[in-house]
């Protein structure tokens, strides 16, 4: 039977109570965490069992943000590869606890390196966009900010869950002078922008970028306006199975996060289409922040063969979909 406290925590990534493609892949290790101290099995095969169906519910409550898949796969992979050179049960709930632990402690650490490599590129005086709820985005600032840079920032609301709000509060209590701004604004003010940094739920094998819904217009008007954009990823965020040619799934959400229930019945017959991410061609970016460095997004695929030991076309390249290998 699965715990009622991952079921919850499943409905609280779905609501987007838990929010944030960092914060959703450490959250979604904490599920495994549940399951090891609490699971009474007393076989392999049967843990083995309920980490399978832990592993199914997490995946499934936000399709886009990679890091919930590439973070759950850091676990289960861990704890299969034991199971199969026969560990008892309870040196696999060891494995479960340690490998989620791991997890969340390389990505705290990535997004602390992130910080201090992206921060030097802030200037004094830079006026700086920012797009949606950024942890990896705010981080670069914060940074900035506590190594004696002065710039400002316009944080966009990202209607139509308003995650620009949380964004301007995070900043202006680490004392950054921000000013919130319509989504539709973007363009108007790009002229004056210096960089745009974001953050980012997927990174494709060719440099795109899948982040909140409205991140490509952004970067198209920068574009136009000769401005730099930056995305903060950490390497989990890079997708593997997109080297095959998979798509990454765009989220649609509920309609009466655009529309309240209320005023869809004034406007019978009228559809909602409320799709949470877009895509940002490699073209419409300047660089990556991970924690290996800043990279061209176009070398995107040289992180995902470090990262997963392929050689171009080789074996284990062609294997990336088959979920355990990755
Ligand atoms: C959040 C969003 C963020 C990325 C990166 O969308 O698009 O820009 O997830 O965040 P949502 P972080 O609010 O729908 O989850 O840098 O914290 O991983």
């Amino acid at each position: 039977m699965t715990h009622n406290s991952i079921l919850k925590l499943a409905e609280d990534i779905k609501s987007m109570r838990i929010r944030g493609a960092a914060e959703i892949g450490r959250a979604a290790v904490e599920g495994f965490e549940t399951l090891a101290i609490s699971s009474k099995a007393e076989d392999t095969e049967s843990y083995m069992k309920e980490l399978d169906s832990v592993y199914a519910i997490l995946l499934n409550t936000r399709p886009t943000a990679v890091s919930l898949a590439n973070a759950l796969r850091y676990v289960r992979h861990r704890v299969t590869k034991a199971s199969r050179s026969g560990m008892d049960v309870d040196e696999l709930k060891a494995i479960t606890i340690r490998a989620a632990q791991d997890f969340k402690r390389s990505s705290v650490d990535a997004v602390r390196k992130i910080s201090e490599i992206g921060a030097k590129r802030i200037r004094n005086g830079d006026l700086i966009m920012t797009h949606c709820n950024s942890s990896v985005a705010i981080s670069i600032l914060a940074e900035a900010k506590k190594n004696g840079k002065e710039f400002s920032v316009l944080a966009t609301e990202t209607r139509p869950r308003f995650q620009g709000r949380l964004t301007a509060k995070e900043l202006s209590s680490h004392g950054i002078p921000v000013t919130l701004i319509i989504d539709s604004a973007a363009r108007h003010f790009m002229p004056k922008v210096d960089k745009v940094i974001v953050g980012a739920d997927v990174v494709t094998s060719n440099g795109a970028v899948v982040n909140k819904i409205g991140t490509s217009q952004i970067a198209l008007a920068a574009k136009e306006a000769r401005v730099r954009v930056f995305v903060g990823a950490e390497t989990y965020k890079f997708s593997p199975s997109t080297v095959l040619g998979e798509l990454v799934e765009i989220e649609e959400r509920p309609a009466d996060e655009v529309l309240p229930k209320r005023a869809q019945e004034d406007l019978k017959g009228v559809k909602v289409a409320n799709p949470a991410f877009d895509v940002t061609p490699a073209e419409l970016i300047d660089a990556i922040i991970t924690e290996r460095g800043i990279i061209p997004p176009q070398a995107s695929i040289l992180v995902l063969m470090e990262e997963f030991g392929w050689s171009i076309g080789g074996e284990e390249m062609m294997k990336t979909i088959v979920e355990e290998d990755v």
